[in-house]
């Protein structure tokens, strides 16, 4: 009797067994289980950026000077997020002692984004994307991407992409020969004329919204994909 009792405890269990794992496989939070190649950070909130303090008014001269007058600020980012950043935009002010007969001229203000620790690291040109655009192996790329830069050694010029809101940068990561896409999301505002007239109409920052890349390797990405 002692022996049966055992042989059905025995046989309940293995059906028990039996009854979980075929529950389990049914189970929908197995399915939520696939792999999601892309991964998303959202800078939350956005973050923005300026390496200006203040601006502070030359009676002589009849404008606005940024201080500091030698300034950077930057921005880092980890793509991939294994703890190591991948680039860094940067923001940052100088005045040159250019001209003397209006120093208002010696302005000198840019916004980049570059590569950091890996030169297999590239940045994706054309550089101005709207949201939907593919990033893939078609892009030049790039170490270095200035979206805005005006010195007073020539005429104030812009460098691609013109000043703009809220849009996309490809961005690839090269590991084990393998490459990797993804985007940025930011807003620009550069500061496109010598003579600070007015604070009000001054802008000088770069705000960073949210990157993403996918873990497929040398699979394309949309600008701002956050999932497959
Ligand atoms: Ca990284
Ligand atoms: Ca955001």
């Amino acid at each position: 009797m002692f022996k049966h009792k055992s042989t059905l405890q025995i046989l309940l269990v293995f059906f028990s067994i039996i009854f979980l794992v075929t529950n389990c496989k049914q189970d929908p939070q197995f399915k939520d289980l696939q792999i999601n190649d892309i991964i998303y950070t959202d800078i939350f909130p956005d973050t923005t950026i300026t390496s200006i303090d203040s601006l502070a008014y030359n009676n002589n001269w009849f404008c606005y000077f940024p201080y500091p007058s030698v300034s950077s600020k930057s921005f880092y980012i980890d793509l991939d997020k294994d703890n190591v950043d991948d680039y860094e935009v940067v923001i940052s002010y100088a005045y040159y002692e250019m001209s003397m007969s209006d120093p208002c001229t010696n302005n000198s203000f840019s916004i980049h984004i570059e590569t950091l620790s890996d030169d297999s690291i590239a940045i994706g040109d054309p550089s101005i994307l709207i949201e939907g655009d593919t990033i893939n192996n078609s892009f030049r790329y790039y170490k270095y991407l200035y979206f805005f830069a005006n010195h007073p050694l020539g005429a104030s010029y812009l460098i691609k992409p013109k000043p703009s809101t809220d849009f996309y940068i490809g961005l690839k990561l090269k590991d084990n020969k393998k490459f990797y896409y993804g985007w940025l999301n930011l807003d620009v505002n550069g500061y496109t004329f010598y003579h600070i007239l007015s604070p009000e109409t001054f802008e000088h920052s770069v705000t960073i919204k949210g990157y993403a890349i996918n873990k497929a390797p040398n699979t394309p990405i949309l600008a701002g994909q956050t999932n497959n």
